[in-house]
């Protein structure tokens, strides 16, 4: 809830001042979020994207984070964690819950994702490892508890796999009302996955968990490869990183160059894409992109197809095929100039000012 300045009644605006005493009695409701999250900076050849989404909602005052939600999937809980843990120290955050969570997606059989995790688990640590403290409660129980006691109120920005939420709605099936919505970094509607052909990352890493959220009927906002890849971080921003006077700038430098090339080897790519940071932006500036709505539906059974998010955009299409009312809001353009100008804002420029960003 916005809170109120008890001064404000004696508020009494100069000549000239911008805005009206109401503006002062009634500031700047923020969005309350809880991220979901599988961190992979500090991890090396990790994708270090969640931790740029992180540092653009912790610097954007729209936003309250309650709490980083740690899950599987570019790295093991494990790292993850850590990873969360070390940013946060970086930025003087550490008031910021930090929970670990599933470390397995829902079904046990999913051998292509544990051998991935398995893999992944034997990447070089860039940050001191960290243990959660003996009664910090699962990011689970976290989500079930911050939600039921605050209904309505939290955002859950998820960009990781969706364990954590698909667990917490099957513990506590009332949740399903008490989110107002999820802004999801995941899927792919009209363009190719990442990981296989067929389905993007987030959501094949633990398909029966995405089916599960999306069946759940929490109001979705699917930001997803549609848009995600007309995003573009250049990788001379990187470099000259290097090169800033801050701790939180230099190991941002040092973490994020393995994935890029990574990505030059596997990809042909020279720069990143700013999946999860796009996510948070819309957030809170749901104007950055055109959305369509549409049934979606999680393939958790094909051979080569699991994880694709099968979107059915025309609605007579949906309602002759599939009998169903649309389930998701589906991200298909983004105002690239105006995502890119607000990420250089509040994540670039204050990690090459002199003080941390944050902080
Ligand atoms: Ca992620």
């Amino acid at each position: 809830m916005p809170v109120v300045n008890a001064d404000a009644e004696a508020w009494n605006p100069l000549p000239g001042a911008r805005g009206t005493a109401a503006d002062y009695r009634a500031p700047m409701a923020t969005t309350r979020i809880i991220i979901d999250t599988d961190p992979a900076m500090g991890s090396a050849g990790g994708d270090p994207e969640d931790s740029f989404a992180i540092l653009l909602a912790l610097n954007s005052p729209e936003l309250t984070v309650e709490g980083l939600t740690v899950v599987q999937g570019n790295v093991p809980v494990d790292h993850g964690y850590a990873n969360a843990v070390h940013l946060l120290d970086l930025l003087g955050r550490r008031d910021v819950p930090v929970l670990a969570g599933i470390e397995r997606p829902l079904d046990p059989e999913r051998r292509l994702q544990l051998a991935w995790l398995e893999q992944r688990g034997g990447l070089e640590r860039l940050v001191p490892s960290a243990t959660p403290p003996a009664g910090d409660p699962h990011a689970v129980d976290f989500l079930v508890q911050t939600v039921l006691e605050n209904p309505g109120e939290i955002v859950l920005v998820t960009i990781g796999p969706l364990s954590n939420v698909a667990r917490a709605l099957e513990r506590e099936p009332s949740l399903a009302e008490k989110i107002p919505r999820i802004v999801m970094m995941g899927g792919a509607a009209t363009v190719p996955g990442n990981i296989t052909p067929a389905a993007e990352f987030n959501i094949w890493a633990d398909p029966e968990a995405a089916h599960r959220v999306f069946e759940s009927g929490v109001p979705i906002c699917m930001v997803g490869l549609d848009v995600c890849e007309q995003t573009h971080l250049n990788e001379d921003v990187v470099k000259r990183l290097e090169a800033a006077p801050s701790e939180l700038a230099r190991f941002v430098a040092r973490a994020v160059g393995p994935w890029i090339e990574l990505r030059r080897n596997v990809f042909g790519a020279d720069d990143l894409h700013l999946y999860d940071s796009l996510a948070v932006a819309i957030a809170f500036r749901p104007d950055l992109v055109r959305s369509s709505e549409a049934f979606v539906a999680v393939e958790t059974e094909g051979t080569h197809t699991a994880g694709a998010t099968v979107s059915y955009l025309n609605p007579l299409l949906r309602a002759a095929l599939t009998g169903r009312e649309p389930n998701v809001d589906v991200a298909l353009e983004v105002d690239r100039a105006g995502f890119e100008a607000l990420f250089a804002e509040r994540v670039i420029a204050p990690l090459e000012a002199p003080s941390v960003l944050g902080a």
